[in-house]
């Protein structure tokens, strides 16, 4: 299964049977006081250096998040796009749970872009389906519905599915749909994981979709954060997770391993060419 998003020329695609794809997940206010900042007064400086910086450091993709508090995402959001397209030709990951401000950024965006997100919620089937449809969208699903999240690996996966089939009566194509297996942290629950890997697990071998997920999410609360996301991506992956949203400075090299280890990077290729392009980095 391949999904393909586009920046201005560029083609990202990802595929169920490739190497990871990494959605940059810098470009968003959590404990981002000065992107706030500076978002607020419409000086996208700053947001164009994370771009920069998860560039160099290995994303495929950047997710964009404008939320906070009293912002008007309807209004900035595509600003943001904008600006970030402006000055780099990588495809985008539209992160709002702001219908109108998703429809005004795919207005503003080149290429296709990658909706996040559409959840079972008959609400969000209703708002976000069309439009990524008319844009030419592809979405991510998060396998939550009206009935909140469930901890029933079966009932996530059901969810996927009727948000996969809704995709399709919608006319959008079945390898536009990515699905979110909502990756929760562990300290609040120690069965948290297992259930994410699980329904990673049934959605990769009965419906063959790509899967993303917030890889940080799980180590909220604990020490060895990165160690603990790493370990967690390396079975993810294993289980079929295909384009982690992560920080690329902490997860890149852990990824081409991963992906050098399944066989998916012929003479270690782009390991080394990663390791010579940081180091490069570190020396210029
Ligand atoms: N699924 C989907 N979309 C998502 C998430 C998800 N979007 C938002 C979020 N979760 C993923 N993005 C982020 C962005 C920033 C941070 C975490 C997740 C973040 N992390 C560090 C922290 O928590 O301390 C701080 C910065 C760092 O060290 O890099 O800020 O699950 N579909």
């Amino acid at each position: 299964m391949q999904t393909i998003l586009k920046g201005k020329t560029t083609e990202v695609i990802i595929d169920t049977n490739g190497p990871v794809v990494i959605i940059g997940e810098s470009i968003n206010p959590t404990r981002r006081k000065r992107l706030v900042e500076t978002l607020k007064a419409y000086d996208f400086e700053f947001a164009l250096q994370l771009a920069k910086s998860q560039m160099e450091a290995g994303a495929d993709v950047l997710d964009v998040n404008v939320g906070f508090p009293g912002v008007d995402d309807e209004t900035l959001l595509p600003e943001t796009v904008k600006a970030i397209q402006e000055a780099y030709d990588i495809p985008l990951c539209l992160d709002s749970p702001n219908p109108k401000a998703i429809e005004a950024a795919l207005k503003a965006a080149q290429g296709k872009p990658l909706i996040n997100s559409v959840n079972g919620e008959e609400k969000s089937l209703q708002a976000i389906l069309p439009i990524a449809k008319e844009y030419g969208a592809a979405v991510i699903g998060l396998v939550m519905d009206d009935d909140g999240i469930t901890q029933d690996t079966e009932k996530r996966f059901q969810i996927a599915e009727k948000i996969l089939n809704r995709a399709i009566q919608s006319g959008i194509a079945k390898e536009d749909v990515v699905i979110d297996p909502l990756a929760m942290a562990v300290s609040a629950d120690p069965n948290a994981c297992m259930v994410t890997l699980e329904t990673i697990k049934l959605i990769h071998d009965r419906l063959g979709l790509n899967i993303t997920q917030g890889a940080s999410n799980i180590s909220f609360g604990l020490p060895y954060r990165v160690e603990l996301n790493n370990a967690h991506m390396a079975i993810s992956i294993w289980n079929g997770l295909t384009c982690p949203i992560a920080n690329p400075a902490k997860i890149t090299a852990f990824v081409r391993a991963t992906d050098l280890i399944r066989g998916r990077d012929d003479f270690a290729m782009r390991f080394t060419e990663f390791y010579y392009s940081q180091e490069e980095m570190e020396n210029s």
